[in-house]
C-alpha cells in the first residue's frame, strides 16, 4: 500500500491501514523493513549484508573491486547464514563488472544494485534471469532511461552520500526523479535515522538506502577506529576530493584529505592524486589507518553518536520513521 496515492484525496485511515512501511519495494523484495543497507566497497562483504538481512532489511554485498571469485564466496557466506533475500552492488568501474554480473546469476541472488556508472549492457541478461534490477543514479536523466530498460526500482542517491557522489543533494533529487518515473524510488544520501527516512517517504521515496549509519553497526567489520572516526565526526567534517579527476569521492577529513585538496587546488597530475589514495579505502577499514587512508562516510557522520546492532538499527530507524509518517511530530 502507498502511504498516499497521488491525486486522490486524503482519507481518515484506520490503524491497520496507517502501517506504510509495506511499499511497492517491500513487497516486491520481500523483505520486512523497507531499508537497505549500501554496498560498500571492503565494508559491505557478507558479515554485514547477512546480519541486515537476517534482521529484516535488504543486505547488499558490495563487490567494489574485489576479484570475481571473492564475490562469489561472499554470496556463498551469506547463503550460509540466512535464507533472507539479499542483494549484490556491482561497481561500474570495476574492469571485472561482467563477470561479477555472471555471478550473480549463476548464484541466483535476487537482486543487483549498481553504482559509479551506467548499467544498461547489463540488464537485458539479468531480467531474463529474473534478477530486481535496482540501479543508483544521481541525474533524473539517467533514471529514466533506465527505467525505460525495465528496471524494477530506482535508487536516488544525494551528494550527502559517502564514497562516490555525484552533484545534486537528496532534497533536490528525490523527489524530481519520483515524478520522472513510474517504478519505485530509494532515496539514498543523508539518512540515518527515522526522522531523514520519514523525510525521503514524504519526498515519494518508498524505501531508505542507509550505508554510514550500517559502517557504524557491531556487526560491520569496519576497525574499530573507522567507526570511532564516524562517531566522533561533526557536521562539517567531511569532504569531496577528486572533484578534478572525474571521480569525486566524500571522505571524512584528515591528513590525507588535507593533502590531496592542497595537490588538487595546485593542479596536480591525476597520477599524482592516485597515488595518495591507492589503497587507502583498505588501509582505512582493515588496519584502522584513519589518519592517512580513506574513510568513505556520508554528511550524515556527525549525528550518528554510537555504535549498536543491525537489528536495532532497522528497528529504531523505521519505527520512529512510522511514528513521524502517522502525525507523530506533534508530539
Ligand atoms: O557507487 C557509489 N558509491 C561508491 S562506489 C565506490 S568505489 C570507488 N572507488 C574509487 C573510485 C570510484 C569509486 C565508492 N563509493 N554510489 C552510487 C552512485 N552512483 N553515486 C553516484 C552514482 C552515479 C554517478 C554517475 C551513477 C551513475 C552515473 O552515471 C554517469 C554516466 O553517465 O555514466
Amino acid at each position: 500500500m502507498r502511504w498516499r496515492q497521488a491525486g486522490k484525496p486524503l482519507k481518515r485511515l484506520t490503524n491497520a491501514e496507517r502501517r506504510i512501511m509495506k511499499t511497492r519495494v517491500t513487497e516486491a523484495l520481500g523483505i520486512e523493513y523497507p531499508i537497505f543497507q549500501g554496498g560498500m566497497a571492503w565494508i559491505g562483504e557478507y558479515h554485514l549484508a547477512a546480519a541486515v538481512s537476517k534482521a529484516g532489511g535488504l543486505g547488499i554485498i558490495g563487490a567494489a573491486s574485489a576479484p570475481p571469485e571473492v564475490v562469489l564466496e561472499q554470496i556463498r557466506e551469506v547463503k550460509k547464514i540466512t535464507d533472507k533475500p539479499f542483494g549484490v552492488n556491482v561497481m561500474l568501474l570495476n574492469p571485472n563488472a561482467p563477470e561479477v554480473a555472471k555471478i550473480i546469476i549463476e548464484e541466483g541472488v535476487k537482486v543487483v544494485t549498481t553504482g559509479a556508472g551506467n548499467p544498461s549492457k547489463f540488464i537485458p541478461a539479468w531480467k531474463e534471469a529474473g534478477v530486481k534490477v535496482i540501479p543508483v543514479v544521481a541525474s533524473v536523466a539517467m533514471a529514466v532511461m533506465l527505467e525505460r530498460l525495465g528496471v524494477d526500482a530506482i535508487i536516488a542517491e544525494g551528494m550527502e552520500s559517502g564514497g562516490h557522489v555525484g552533484s545534486t543533494t537528496t532534497m533536490s533529487l528525490l523527489p524530481q526523479v519520483v515524478d520522472a518515473v513510474k517504478v519505485p524510488v530509494v532515496g539514498a544520501g543523508g539518512i540515518a535515522d527515522g526522522r531523514g527516512m520519514a523525510a525521503a517517504f514524504m519526498l515519494g521515496a518508498e524505501a531508505v538506502q542507509m550505508g554510514t549509519r550500517f559502517v557504524a553497526s557491531e556487526e560491520a567489520i569496519a576497525h574499530e577506529a573507522y567507526k570511532q572516526k564516524i562517531v566522533k565526526a561533526s557536521d562539517i567534517d567531511s569532504v569531496v576530493t577528486g572533484n578534478t579527476t572525474g571521480h569525486p569521492i566524500r571522505t571524512l577529513r584528515n591528513k590525507m584529505t588535507k593533502k590531496y585538496l592542497q595537490l588538487e587546488s595546485e593542479g596536480a597530475s591525476f597520477e599524482e592524486l592516485e597515488q595518495l589514495t591507492l589503497g587507502g579505502l583498505r588501509s582505512a577499514v582493515m588496519d584502522g589507518d584513519v589518519m592517512n587512508g580513506s574513510v568513505m562516510a556520508g554528511q550524515i557522520s556527525g549525528m550518528i553518536k554510537d555504535v549498536k546492532s543491525c537489528a536495532d538499527i532497522l528497528k529504531d530507524v523505521n519505527d520512529e520513521a512510522e511514528k513521524l509518517l502517522n502525525g507523530g511530530w506533534k508530539k
